[in-house]
């Protein structure tokens, strides 16, 4: 394998010599992967993966990317890296059916928890999902002590489980910074600063801040050993802090250049970057060889974009170095650019899961929403797919339902073509998102004040839907699925 001593070097390097390696089988009752110090002067880092507050949550090949990135340019920088996951499913204390997983994917464990404010007529149980606090407070307590703490967030609606977790973690460490980034604290950043508890929110890509961070509050001084705008200096993620990894996701590329109204990608992303084909092919032979890894999930917002320059290069490169694994694409591919080539590629590289991202049929009508696919785009698309060896099941097209101004007509219709079609429609609920062109429309259009509070952006409670909240609406759309 050409090349793989970077990626050695990467993973390897948070093992150095001041540390012993972790203790057998401790990893998942201290923190996932508890390296303890002889020496004092190496700061300490502690990451931490926030609970999730929510109707409903499923592992869809979920993992904090963006945080074991970070975590592993710190630790290749000197810093020593310790990381707590909240949504860990393998807990070792936790009941085993958690653990279960059906390539990669799996149930959270999960405790009721009253619903939040405004929402308790909502005819849905609320949970926080993840390990219990029991098992925080226990993994806080036996983690190394830290210099500084790196807490990340995802879905804006999930901040109530960033703010119970920085309490927790606030009753055990008082005095040591605390800082929250991610995209809850990008997308909702006024809102994170003044209800969080974090010290300080980072808003944006934090690839090029956390050097100077790390710096600032541990007074470590340290050289940045890579380029924050060329993706094939970075470390892979450091997915070996996880006590068990199902599923590995992969990161291929940055940024889309479409600006779809209901789509944050843009502002979250705003530069269009890749890797090289060579870079991909080695991190995913590096999981598969070192953990056992057979599934992998590309969380990439425009994978088959510049094809010819980026997805097929680098599954011609899948396809030599590591066939026999499989991969999923939780986060849809754009339709328009599968061809022939892709598709064939696609199924020969080991494409287990497709999602497509049709968002809706109603194709005179779409434009006010994007401008991504046409009827016939779709169409040849499903075809080539099709020819390509893909089944029904592992074929899924996206379809918005509850936009602002949409009725369930409409998404039902949106339902019955892509049947017809002769894939498999899937529902997805649209939530409000800030800084997105549909923002000001979806304020409009909800009953609820969206503008104070992101909670009421949950897509199980159906914000913009008219009539909101019904189980008339869901069972409608499942008797047709
Ligand atoms: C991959 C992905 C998923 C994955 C899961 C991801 C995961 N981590 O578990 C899947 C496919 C399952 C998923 C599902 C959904 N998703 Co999604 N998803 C994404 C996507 C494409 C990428 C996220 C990601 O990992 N990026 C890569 C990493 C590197 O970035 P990052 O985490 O932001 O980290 C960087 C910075 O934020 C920062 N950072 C992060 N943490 C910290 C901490 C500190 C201290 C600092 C300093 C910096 C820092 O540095 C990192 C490196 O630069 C984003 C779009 C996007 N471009 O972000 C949408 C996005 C987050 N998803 C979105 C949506 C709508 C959904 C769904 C609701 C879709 C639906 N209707 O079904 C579902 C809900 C899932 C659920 N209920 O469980 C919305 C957010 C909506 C919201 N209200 O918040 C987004 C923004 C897309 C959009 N439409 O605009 N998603």
């Amino acid at each position: 394998m050409h090349g793989s001593a970077s990626f050695l070097r990467c993973c390897r390097s948070g093992l150095s010599e001041n540390r012993v390696a972790p203790l057998p089988d401790s990893g998942n009752l201290l923190s996932e992967n508890s390296c303890f110090f002889m020496k004092r002067d190496i700061p300490n880092i502690l990451l931490i993966n926030p609970w999730i507050h929510d109707f409903a949550a499923y592992d869809f090949w979920a993992g904090p990317l963006g945080l074991l990135q970070l975590g592993a340019l710190l630790r290749e920088q000197g810093f020593a890296v310790t990381f707590i996951d909240c949504l860990n499913r393998f807990h070792p204390e936790m009941p085993r059916k958690n653990g279960s997983t059906r390539c990669g994917r799996g149930p959270y464990p999960k405790k009721r928890l009253p619903s939040p404010k405004g929402l308790e007529h909502i005819p849905r149980q609320y949970s926080r999902y993840g390990i219990l606090p029991e098992h925080f407070e226990k993994s806080l307590r036996t983690a190394p002590p830290p210099d500084l703490i790196l807490v990340t967030s995802l879905m804006t609606y999930w901040y109530p489980g960033v703010q119970e977790s920085i309490r927790h973690v606030r009753s055990i460490f008082p005095k040591v910074p605390l800082l929250l980034g991610g995209i809850y604290a990008t997308l909702c950043h006024a809102h994170a600063c003044r209800y969080s508890g974090a010290d300080a929110v980072i808003a944006g890509e934090g690839i090029s801040k956390i050097t100077g961070l790390a710096e600032q509050y541990t007074g470590f001084s340290v050289k940045a050993k890579f380029d924050p705008s060329d993706m094939n200096t970075w470390p892979c993620p450091a997915w070996d802090l996880r006590c068990k990894n199902p599923a590995v996701p992969l990161l291929t590329s940055k940024g889309c250049p479409f600006s779809c109204a209901y789509c944050a990608s843009g502002f979250l992303e705003p530069q269009r970057m890749t890797r090289n084909a060579g870079h991909v092919a080695e991190e995913i032979f590096y999981w598969h060889k070192e953990l056992g890894v057979r599934d992998f999930a590309f969380y990439d917002d425009a994978l088959l974009i510049s094809a010819e320059q980026h997805v097929i290069p680098m599954l011609e490169e899948i396809c030599r170095v590591c066939p026999g694994l499989r991969f999923h694409t939780p986060n849809a591919v754009h339709i328009r650019e599968i061809t022939k080539e892709t598709a064939e590629l696609m199924f020969r590289a080991g494409f287990r899961t497709l999602r497509l991202g049709l968002e809706t049929t109603d194709f005179a009508k779409r434009g006010h929403l994007d401008h991504k696919v046409k009827e016939e785009e779709f169409r040849r698309a499903v075809d080539c797919l099709k020819k390509a060896g893909f089944e029904k099941n592992q074929l899924g097209a996206y379809l918005l339902v509850g936009l602002p101004g949409q009725s369930l007509n409409d998404a039902e219709a949106s339902v019955k073509t892509v049947k017809e079609s002769g894939i498999t429609p899937i529902p997805a609920w649209y939530t409000p998102i800030p800084h997105t062109a549909l923002w000001q429309d979806a304020v409009a259009s909800s009953p609820y004040d969206l503008e104070s509070d992101p909670v009421f952006c949950n897509n199980a409670v159906m914000p913009c839907m008219p009539g909101g909240f019904s189980w008339d609406h869901i069972s409608r759309l499942k008797n047709l699925l």
